[in-house]
C-alpha cells in the first residue's frame, strides 16, 4: 500500500499542543503523509493563555488549494479541525467538494467548544457554518458540547449517547464518534456510530482524573490515522482512546499545567507499532 496522504485543515499554534502541532506528528507515526493547509496562524490556543496572537489564513488557503489543484494532487483524506473564521468555512467547503474523490476519507472535528462554554473565537455564524461542513463528512468527532451545539440543544437536554450518535448521524449515512462519553462510573471513552455498519458501539478506558487541553485533537488524529490504515470505526476508537488514556496518565505523572496539553511524543512510537 503506497502512503495515504492527508489534506489537513487545522490552525497552527505554536505552544499548548493542539491541532496541527498533534496532527503533523501523530499522523507521520501512524505511517501517513500529512499535508497541512493552516487556518490560522496562534502564538498560543486560546483555552488558558491571555494575550495570544491570531492571525486569519483564508485569504492564504484560497491561494494554497488553487496551488494544490493546479498541480492536481489527489488525497486519501481530507481531515479539518479548528478553523478561523465564518468565511473561512466557506473555502474549506470548497476545498471538499473540489478535492473530494469517490473513495476519499473525510474526517470533519467540528471543533467548537468544550464544557458547555464555545470557544472564544467562535461566532454563532462560525457554529452555523461548522455545521454545513459537517454534513460534508465521512466521520464527525464532536465532544458533547460540540453534538449539543450540532443538534441546537442546551447541553443538558441530550439525549442518552447512543441517541444522540444516532441522531447525528443523518438517517445513518455519516459516521459519528461522540467523545468524552462515560458508559459507568470511573470510565470514559466515546460512543461510535459507524455508517457501514449501522451499529452503534461504545469503547471505554478508564478514567484518569487530570483533563488536559487538545485530547480532542490527539484522539480525532489517531482515529483519522487508524482508518486510513483500513482499522474498522469501533477499533480505531478504541485505539484513539488508549492512547489518550496512556497520554493523560503520563502527563498526570508529570503535573504540567492542563493548558500545555499532553505529553504524546513519548509514546508515538506505540502508534507507529500498531500499525505495522
Ligand atoms: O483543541 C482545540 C483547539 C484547537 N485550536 C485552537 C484552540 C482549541 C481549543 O481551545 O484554541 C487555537
Amino acid at each position: 500500500m503506497s502512503t495515504p496522504r492527508i489534506a489537513t485543515i487545522h490552525d497552527l499554534s505554536g505552544f499548548g499542543r493542539c491541532s496541527l502541532t498533534v496532527a503533523l506528528p501523530i499522523l507521520s507515526a501512524m505511517g501517513a503523509q500529512c499535508c497541512p493547509l493552516p487556518t490560522a496562524f496562534l502564538s498560543t490556543h486560546t483555552g488558558g493563555f491571555q494575550g495570544f496572537t491570531f492571525l486569519d489564513m483564508t485569504d492564504e488557503m484560497t491561494r494554497a488549494a488553487a496551488h494544490w489543484k493546479s498541480l492536481d494532487l489527489r488525497f486519501d483524506a481530507i481531515y479539518s479541525g479548528f478553523l478561523g473564521s465564518a468565511r473561512q468555512i466557506g473555502v474549506v467547503e470548497e476545498f471538499f467538494y473540489d478535492f473530494r474523490q469517490p473513495d476519499t476519507l473525510t474526517v470533519v472535528d467540528p471543533v467548537m467548544g468544550d464544557h458547555g462554554l464555545v470557544y472564544k473565537t467562535y461566532s454563532p455564524e462560525m457554529c452555523d457554518g461548522m455545521a454545513r461542513l459537517a454534513r460534508l463528512a465521512d466521520v464527525i468527532t464532536p465532544n458533547l458540547t460540540e453534538a449539543a451545539l450540532l443538534l441546537k440543544l442546551p447541553l443538558g437536554e441530550l439525549p442518552s449517547p447512543r441517541e444522540t450518535v444516532e441522531r447525528l448521524s443523518l438517517d445513518g449515512k455519516r459516521s459519528v464518534v461522540l467523545t468524552g462519553v462515560s458508559m459507568s462510573p470511573g470510565m470514559t471513552g466515546a460512543m461510535c456510530f459507524d455508517a457501514k455498519t449501522g451499529r452503534a458501539e461504545s469503547v471505554q478506558t478508564d478514567f484518569v482524573a487530570h483533563e488536559f487541553h487538545g485530547t480532542g485533537d490527539v484522539f480525532a488524529s489517531v482515529l483519522t490515522g487508524a482508518l486510513m490504515q483500513g482499522k474498522p470505526l469501533t477499533a480505531a476508537a478504541m485505539l484513539a482512546a488508549k492512547f489518550v488514556r496512556a497520554c493523560a496518565e503520563r502527563t498526570a505523572g508529570a503535573e504540567l499545567p492542563m493548558r500545555e496539553g499532553v505529553e504524546f511524543e513519548p509514546l508515538l512510537g506505540y502508534l507507529t507499532e500498531e500499525v505495522q
